[in-house]
């Protein structure tokens, strides 16, 4: 296979793009930011979607380099959003060797400096299967990150095996239920009790509650219902590029 030689040509050669999947309040349906998703335009085999490259990058190693991408393009985007006088947020995905990276933190202090952002702007998203690797080393750099303010989630939340008691004595501030949970709960009451008992645990626990992969409008407002506080999916807009998103902000609401 000559994906790693591929995946190193893709960064050098410009061939990977940042898309945002917008995120909104769920109460008012304000615009809050959104999700960066990494694509990549393969010469020969064009759009390449991250499920399709992401574990290997994991296996491989080359996954820091994707990550140190894609956090510099996301400084980038929240750099021109914040030109145009927008503020708002951007969340990014972390794997497993980032955990484990323990200059992780210094190299996301160092880009947030050089783009003039604060920590409040740029999100991260952390899985439960990512913490679990080596729990003790995540620990260290899930400590260190936010410390420095940064605002961590925990995504795909209920697909994982980490325990609740390991997860809750992590400085994180936000739960991600998985949208396996989320895309049918107006037509399946036991995916809709798993929310509804998700986003209550979360918040005994002082967590903000995003729910992924609203579909309809039935959705959304079944969430509101429930007290969930944020929420993105199709309904209300699929990934797109950081010129679309801008298009989309304003024609929200
Ligand atoms: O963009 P899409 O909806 O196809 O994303 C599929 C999966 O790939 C998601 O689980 C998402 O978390 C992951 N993913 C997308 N972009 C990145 C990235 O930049 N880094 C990592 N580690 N995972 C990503
Ligand atoms: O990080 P995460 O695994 O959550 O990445 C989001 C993934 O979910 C992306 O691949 C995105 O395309 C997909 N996605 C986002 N919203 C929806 C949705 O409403 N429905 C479905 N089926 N998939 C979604
Ligand atoms: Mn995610
Ligand atoms: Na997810």
């Amino acid at each position: 296979l000559t994906l790693i030689s591929d995946l190193k040509e893709a960064i050098q050669q410009n061939q990977l793009l940042l898309y945002i999947q917008p995120k909104v309040d769920v109460s008012t349906r304000r615009a809050l930011g959104g999700e960066a998703l990494i694509r990549w335009v393969h010469p020969q085999k064009g759009m390449i979607f991250p499920d399709q490259f992401i574990p290997f990058a994991e296996q491989t190693g080359i996954i820091s380099d994707l990550t140190q991408w894609m956090l510099r393009r996301a400084c980038e985007a929240l750099a021109d959003f914040k030109k145009q006088g927008l503020h708002i947020s951007l969340a990014v995905n972390l794997s497993t060797r980032d955990l484990n990276n323990m200059e992780l933190p210094q190299q996301i202090a160092d880009l947030l400096a050089a783009h003039g952002l604060t920590t409040k702007s740029l999100k991260l998203e952390i899985t439960e299967g990512s913490l679990m690797q080596d729990p003790e080393r995540a620990e260290i750099v899930v400590r260190k990150l936010a410390a420095m303010g940064l605002h961590l989630a925990i995504d795909d939340f209920g697909t994982g095996y980490s325990s609740l008691a390991y997860l809750r004595q992590l400085p994180v501030q936000e739960l991600k239920i998985d949208r396996s949970f989320v895309m049918f709960m107006d037509k399946n009451a036991g995916d809709a009790s798993i929310v509804k008992s998700t986003i209550d645990l979360a918040h005994n626990l002082g967590l903000i509650v995003v729910a992924e992969g609203i579909e309809n409008e039935l959705v959304l407002n079944q969430l509101a219902k429930l007290g969930c506080n944020e929420g993105q999916g199709y309904f209300i807009g699929k990934p797109m590029p950081e010129k679309d998103f801008s298009i989309w902000l304003e024609r929200w609401q």
